[in-house]
């Protein structure tokens, strides 16, 4: 008798009606085997799926080249498809589950045909976890079979685990013709389904990282009391050798990559990572709030990347380790076979850009695309924390919220409880960036960095997270941080990158007792004594800016939090609007 997973995989077939059906077993030489069948045979758009970089300096290493329109993720694209529109939020797009169902069926029919159904068997977490999923995505690139390879724990041991359940998290992903008028991400969370059409981009394709580990996931969550976050995982050493468990949202492009393998320039502090874009929080047996990483690699943005501002990362991308690493819309040296994106290092007077074209230094568009990326796995990390496989996860001692803001929004604050710090994530705006599709540059609330992956209602996310405060023993102390302050100039006032320790610094201390703060009306300001500066060129009236509050600033910031906030009518917790009137009234 055919297993459930048996008969789904052979009904997408007889949808999409593929010339042949691959199962992934995981392994390396498979990788191989499927990379060259990129290089040789598969095409998209006319041209070769993936081309071999040089492998003495960029071991194991790929380039991919994607259609030009599809470069990002598109949110105004992506919908969420509860029977209850009510339940999906203005937060999302809305479709009824059955029309969606009709129109991708449509657009899916026969699209395979002539090409290789690639069926990936995954995990999201280690399997021995009691947090993980097993999922199944079907695809027709290699592309996203080899990408998610890499970004989970992918083979055939999950279709054994799987057995004859109907409980596993199902992916269908086909490209079509890359055309934006046929471009559909589509979530079924009742279901534990996602249908995507018309993008081999990484957060619209790769379905076990956005579209399940937070959209699905979250909603999860909802129902079962955890959380699904868009959130890195680190773990910092002090000079006693305790190590502090921290998760940080921030929203896409906003450093998070390089927070979550910094290099410390404070002697005694190292960092350790266990992730840099997805948390699944659950409340452990002892009451705390235990950490997993879902995914093992990283899709990180590859412009502004080097050994000045994120040595780790080089290094993880420069490793003979785990096969294959791929590099997504990078720019191209023809001469030496090398990858090259702008912040890398010396410019070459001649290269090919990110689409093949010739590209001469001084030219007036950028060789690699501003998000172009790369892919490789969490297991090249030089400082990969020893409990990155621990199925438990690790303890969390803090959260911090952190965004993009020119002004106002100080170096640090602490939220003075888990009700005030909820209020915090929730009023997060931050300047957009390349990450998607839309006007870069401009300020948009993103509560908890959330806002593009929340799979439900957000005024629902807000009364769930003050939920889950109160049913944990010991909640983590939450914080906001904010690296991108500038001055009239326009030049960053903090220095960024591996000094960022030194925030991470004083939130230990705080956690610790061995410091106070300032009390305000927007949460615990530091003394600026408490942030360890030595050794920085900083201006002291700057510095002494970023740690303060501004009064006049926030009469305004106010204004939009309610503007914000009244999107989610009813749906905004008492709790927060009770927050906020306070806010106003101590400002004003
Ligand atoms: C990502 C994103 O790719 O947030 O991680 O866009
Ligand atoms: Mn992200």
């Amino acid at each position: 008798m055919a297993k459930y997973w048996e008969k789904w995989v052979e009904e997408i077939s007889e949808l999409t009606e593929p010339k042949r059906i691959y199962i992934l077993d995981g392994s390396d030489e498979e990788a191989h085997s499927l990379i060259k069948i990129g290089i040789d045979e598969e095409r998209i758009n006319g041209r070769p799926v993936f081309y071999e970089l040089n492998h003495r300096l960029w071991p194991n290493s790929y380039l991919h080249r994607s259609h030009p329109s599809d470069t990002a993720r598109t949110e105004h694209l992506t919908y969420v498809c509860h029977p209850d529109k009510d339940q999906t939020g203005p937060n999302n797009n809305w479709m009824d589950p059955s029309s969606a169902k009709e129109l991708l069926r449509r657009l899916t029919k026969g699209s395979m045909r002539g090409r290789t159904m690639y069926v990936l068997p995954y995990m999201m977490g280690h399997p021995d976890s009691p947090y993980s999923k097993a999922c199944i995505q079907v695809t027709d690139t290699s592309y996203v079979a080899i990408s998610m390879r890499i970004m989970t724990r992918l083979g055939r041991f999950v279709l054994e685990k799987i057995g004859d359940s109907e409980n596993f998290v199902k992916g269908i992903h086909t490209i079509l013709d890359l055309d934006v008028s046929r471009r559909f991400i589509v979530h079924f969370p009742e279901e534990n389904l996602v249908w995507s059409v018309g993008s081999g981009y990484g957060g619209n394709a790769l379905l076990g990282k956005k579209c399940f580990s937070l959209r699905i996931a979250s909603w999860l969550g909802y129902k079962e009391n955890w959380l699904a976050e868009h959130m890195i995982i680190i773990g910092v050493e002090d000079p006693e050798g305790d190590v502090t468990y921290i998760a940080g949202a921030f929203p896409s492009a906003c450093g998070k990559t390089n927070l979550a393998l910094l290099e410390s320039t404070l002697k005694g502090y190292k960092v350790w990572t266990l992730g840099d874009d997805i948390a699944w929080l659950n409340i452990g047996p002892d009451g705390r709030l235990y950490a997993i990483n879902p995914e093992t690699g990283y899709f990180g943005v590859a412009p502004g990347t080097s050994f000045r501002t994120n040595p780790n990362m080089m290094r993880t991308l420069k490793k003979e380790g785990f096969y294959p690493v791929l590099y997504t819309n990078t720019g191209y040296n023809p001469i030496t076979r090398e990858p090259w994106w702008e912040g890398l290092e010396d410019e070459p007077e001649e290269l090919l850009d990110w689409q093949g074209n010739p590209w001469k230094k001084g030219s007036m568009t950028p060789c690699a695309h501003p998000n172009s990326r790369f892919t490789v796995s969490i297991y090249n990390t030089p400082n990969l924390s020893p409990e990155f496989d621990n199925p438990r996860g690790v303890p969390i001692s803090a959260i911090i919220f952190g965004a993009r803001r020119s002004s106002l929004i100080p170096l640090v604050v602490e939220a003075p409880d888990w009700k005030k710090g909820v209020f915090l994530a929730a009023r997060m705006g931050s300047e957009t960036t390349a990450a998607a599709d839309h006007e870069i540059g401009v300020l948009r609330r993103d509560p908890f960095a959330m806002l593009p992956f929340c799979g439900y209602n957000m005024g629902d996310y807000f009364s769930h997270w003050l939920k889950i405060g109160s049913m944990l023993k010991e909640p983590p102390r939450i914080f906001s941080v904010n690296w991108f302050r500038r001055d009239k100039e326009g030049n960053f006032i903090w220095p960024g990158f591996g000094e960022n320790v030194r925030v991470l610094k004083w939130i230990i201390d705080r956690i610790k007792g061995r410091c106070g703060a300032r009390e305000t009306p927007i949460g615990l300001l530091p003394y600026p004594k408490d942030i360890d500066t030595s050794g920085l060129d900083l201006d002291k009236e700057e510095f002494e800016r970023i740690v303060s509050f501004d009064r006049e600033g926030w009469k305004r910031e106010v204004e939009d939090i309610r503007r914000f906030f009244s999107i989610f009518g009813e749906r905004i917790p008492e709790e927060l609007r009770a927050e906020l009137d306070e806010l106003e009234k101590s400002v004003s």
